[in-house]
């Protein structure tokens, strides 16, 4: 009797702890609902393994002050178990760090699982050990790899629960994601592929984690999943369930790149309009992928082709620092969204066309009602009457009246400033202007001289089957015995390698042949062709392929094949005849994983290595080590390196990888078709592009903690050949900002933490141009603007004023704006 007393006051304790601290996440047909409360959700993405675990609480914080109520993050599979049942959750792969940090500057998260992730991440956050399962097949009804993932799940949902994080237990996590845009691919899966979403739904449910699950582009998902939508724009997606809320769980606000593609921009007009559409036709929850997009560092970016930089043109850079106007701009946005969030989530919603291009949808409770007007005509702007007041309402912008008289936000209408970012050389005192290089060679002649593997096998295999993803490198070698009298002697024997698309440097007894790759981010398939010389006796053919990110996105993604595929072929080419003489495909072929160096660490300063060269170290040399010291940039500001003059390769720095770096591979010209960015119209990768015929990526993000106070090594791996002397160290940091806002507000000028040393243009009125290049426009105001801003701004850190007539004179036309360029002080810390 005492027992069961004493148990059941237990039982009564913890489970009133329980409930005294447990959130609960439903849901209606209108939205999530926390607490009894109807919700509006903003949410931005932000990959905790693109940038450091010293980065996370600053990117945070400014994820929280631009107006977001979540952050929400994939889990990445092959990074937390690169070995079967062997983890790592250390470093940037702290994943309950990570999300602790949310929960701490007060932020809700939202955990997709998946443990697809695609996010251009490495074969889509899949391990290669999993395809190199025997049996499994991927994202379809097939135990093995069901049992896996069910596994990894599990691993990632009680690691989650044992420190209470989801909201069913007092925690922040509000909503979890199971698989990832499946519905994009499903067909191909046939039959198997409904059974094995449908598994995938009560795999996750059982898991029991009191909080709603989605599943992302997954029309009619099975129940109790959620379906939400993802793309540029969602105000037309209805989910198939009417019980289920509209909800966006990806608004791409830019783009990803792959080597040999252009700077993406998307306006911060278009995203704003496209997130206004969203709320104005229903929407409650809104996530952007990316908030901050990061860098893809070590060997982690997805492909192929993906850029080490993840940039994404998200609202805040690769570095963290605020995308100005992206991230004022929406700020704003986001704090006129939450003020009117109950009538959004409970009012009768009507639609009124006003004229042939502005639809007002106006939602209404008993005591309030708050309006959106729209414009989508692409080209012509409109002023129209609504309710008794004039509004002009741009072409592609929406306002947000959120009493339905005063316009509190156009999405076209910026008064966020801009900043240009520059990168300056902030050198260390002492610093000299160039770095000192010492180097050596990488040593290729055991593989391309003698041909010595470590597994043989009479085919040729799949790189991902052979190495299973433990480098980007593979040798593949072969030898071919020629008697005196063999005819491939005499003509011209050409060597034909079929190759699927990545990197190939080829050999013949230990001499370098030729070097063949896809060009400009196509992964497309190429046949490499070369004469040879062959000789009496053993001939060796040794051939490098080099994977550069393996495949991330469409079905059966996981089966595309990387490095040497069949046929090798030894070709006879006489008078316009060709004969195959030789198909080397089911010859004896000996692999070799890796490089030499990078097996042994020659990246790693803690190695003490005797064989680097510090006299005449060469330029343009392939297979080349380069190694280098140098003291961190002064001050706090983030920090790249410029590397200019290098081909390809890999850079570490203090042992940490940067990522592959490629700054050779320029841009395709054909690209950037149009000068000028017009945000009206829908967006896609293919507009607002540029930096064509420049290097795809010039600089790589060295995080500050990857560096100390003292002496600092940076070692580069140049795969093709390049120059060292130019490399730099350098900092990014706020050159000048700008405001082009139209009269009426008060706007700010502020170069973070400097002061403004000069104001460069200011004009009122009609003038034109972008930040960086405003030229007075046809009716401007005669009124110095310049000197007026001078005296209120230059040596201050922050100035704010309105632009008013009273101040800036009269200028005799409509939609007056100020256009204002300030310089930000030079000094560096
Ligand atoms: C959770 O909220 C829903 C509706 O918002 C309500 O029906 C349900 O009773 C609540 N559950 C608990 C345990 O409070
Ligand atoms: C995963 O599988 C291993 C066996 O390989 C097992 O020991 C472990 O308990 C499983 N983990 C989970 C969370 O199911
Ligand atoms: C935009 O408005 C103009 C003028 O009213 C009209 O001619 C044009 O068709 C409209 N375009 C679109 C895309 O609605
Ligand atoms: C090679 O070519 C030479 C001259 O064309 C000829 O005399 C010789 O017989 C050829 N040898 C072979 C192996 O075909
Ligand atoms: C090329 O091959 C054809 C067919 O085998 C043969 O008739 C012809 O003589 C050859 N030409 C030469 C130049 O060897
Ligand atoms: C590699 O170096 C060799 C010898 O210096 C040179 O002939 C070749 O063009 C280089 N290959 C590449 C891919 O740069
Ligand atoms: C919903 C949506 O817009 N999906 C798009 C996702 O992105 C791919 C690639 O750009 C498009 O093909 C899909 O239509």
């Amino acid at each position: 009797m005492k027992i069961f007393n004493f148990l059941f006051s237990v039982f009564i304790f913890s489970s009133v702890i329980f409930h005294a601290n447990a959130h609960n996440v439903t849901h209606d047909s209108r939205s999530i609902i926390i607490d009894g409360n109807h919700r509006i959700i903003l949410s931005g993405s932000i990959h905790y393994p693109r940038s450091t675990a010293q980065m996370w609480p600053d990117l945070i914080r400014k994820a929280k002050e631009g107006g977001l109520d979540a952050v929400k993050t994939y889990v990445f599979w092959n990074a937390h178990e690169p070995v079967r049942r062997q983890y790592d959750f250390s470093g940037n792969l702290d994943l309950v760090r990570f999300l602790k940090t949310i929960r701490d500057e007060g932020l809700y998260a939202i955990l997709r699982i998946g443990p697809y992730a695609c996010a251009e991440w490495n074969y889509g956050g899949f391990p290669m050990w999993l395809h190199n399962m025997p049996g499994v097949s991927f994202r379809t009804k097939n135990d093995v790899f069901m049992n896996e993932m069910k596994n990894f799940t599990s691993l990632i949902v009680d690691m989650v629960k044992r420190e209470r994080l989801f909201a069913s237990q007092g925690g922040h996590i509000i909503l979890a994601q199971i698989e990832n845009e499946y519905g994009n691919v499903m067909k191909p899966y046939g039959e198997d592929g409904k059974s094995y979403i449908n598994w995938c739904a009560q795999m996750a449910d059982s898991l029991d984690i009191g909080v709603p699950w989605i599943m992302c582009q997954q029309a009619g998902a099975p129940k109790p999943m959620l379906e939400t939508c993802n793309g540029w724009y969602c105000d037309q997606y209805k989910p198939k369930d009417p019980n289920t809320p509209k909800m966006w769980t990806e608004n791409w606000t830019g783009w990803f790149k792959s080597w040999g593609s252009a700077d993406p921009l998307r306006t911060a007009e278009d995203l704003a309009y496209s997130v206004a559409r969203f709320f104005q036709k229903g929407g409650t929850l809104q996530n952007y992928y990316m908030y901050h997009g990061g860098t893809n560092f070590g060997r982690t970016s997805g492909g192929p082709y993906m850029t080490t930089t993840y940039d994404y043109n998200a609202p805040l850079d690769e570095y963290g620092n605020l995308n100005q106007p992206k991230w004022g701009h929406l700020k704003q946005l986001h704090d006129v969204l939450h003020s009117i969030e109950y009538t959004l989530t409970h009012g009768d919603v009507e639609t009124q066309k006003i004229d042939n291009s502005v639809t007002a949808t106006i939602y209404q409770t008993n005591d309030k009602s708050s309006c959106f007007l729209s414009n989508t005509n692409t080209t012509t702007d409109a002023t129209v009457n609504f309710g008794g007041i004039n509004y002009f309402i741009p072409a592609w912008s929406i306002s947000i009246l959120p009493d339905c008289r005063e316009e509190a936000y156009n999405t076209a209408k910026v008064y966020a400033q801009t900043w240009m970012m520059v990168k300056k050389s902030n050198k260390a005192e002492d610093e000299p202007s160039c770095l000192k290089w010492a180097w050596r060679p990488e040593l290729i002649e055991s593989a391309s001289v003698q041909g010595k593997g470590d597994v043989s096998v009479n085919k040729i295999v799949d790189q991902k089957d052979m190495a299973n993803d433990a480098s980007d490198y593979l040798w593949y070698m072969t030898s071919v015995e020629l008697t005196k009298d063999d005819l491939m002697l005499n003509g011209t024997v050409t060597l034909r390698v079929a190759d699927t698309g990545h990197v190939l440097h080829a050999f013949v007894n230990g001499k370098y042949i030729g070097s063949q790759w896809a060009k400009y981010g196509n992964h497309v398939a190429y046949v490499f062709e070369k004469s040879i010389k062959l000789l009496p006796g053993k001939n060796l053919i040794s051939l490098l392929s080099v994977t550069v990110g393996f495949k991330n996105y469409e079905a059966m993604f996981d089966l595309v094949g990387a490095g040497i595929a069949s046929p090798v072929e030894l070709v006879l080419k006489n008078a316009g005849n060709e004969t195959i003489v030789k198909d080397l495909s089911s010859n004896k072929w000996a692999y070799k994983t890796g490089l030499d160096g990078i097996s042994n660490k020659y990246f790693d300063p803690s190695k003490s290595s005797p064989k680097w060269v510090s006299d005449q170290v060469p330029i343009n040399r392939n297979f080349t080590w380069y190694k280098t010291t140098f003291k961190a940039p002064l001050g706090n500001k983030p920090v790249v390196v410029d590397l200019l003059g290098l081909g390809k390769g890999m850079a570490w720095v203090n042992g940490h990888s940067l990522g592959r770096y490629w700054p050779s591979y320029i841009a395709d010209k054909q690209l950037c078709k149009t000068k000028a960015c017009d945000y009206r119209g829908r967006y896609s990768d293919k507009k607002c592009l540029s930096k064509c015929g420049e290097p795809t990526q010039r600089w790589y993000h060295v995080p500050r903690s990857f560096l100390n106070d003292g002496e600092n090594t940076l070692v580069l791996f140049e795969e093709f050949g390049g120059n060292p002397s130019s490399v730099q160290f350098q900092t990014v940091e706020v050159g000048s900002v700008c405001v082009n806002a139209y009269q009426g507000k008060v706007v700010q000028l502020s170069c973070h933490d400097r002061p403004i040393s000069k104001i460069e243009f200011a004009s009122f009125g009609h003038p034109q141009g972008v930040c960086g290049s405003f030229e007075k426009g046809e009716c401007e105001s005669d009124v110095d603007a310049i000197s007026i801003l001078e005296k209120e701004c230059v040596g201050k850190e922050l100035c704010s004023f309105k632009i008013s007539e009273d101040k800036f004179g009269k200028a005799y036309c409509d939609a007056r704006r100020l256009a204002v360029e300030a310089v930000c002080d030079d000094f560096t810390f």
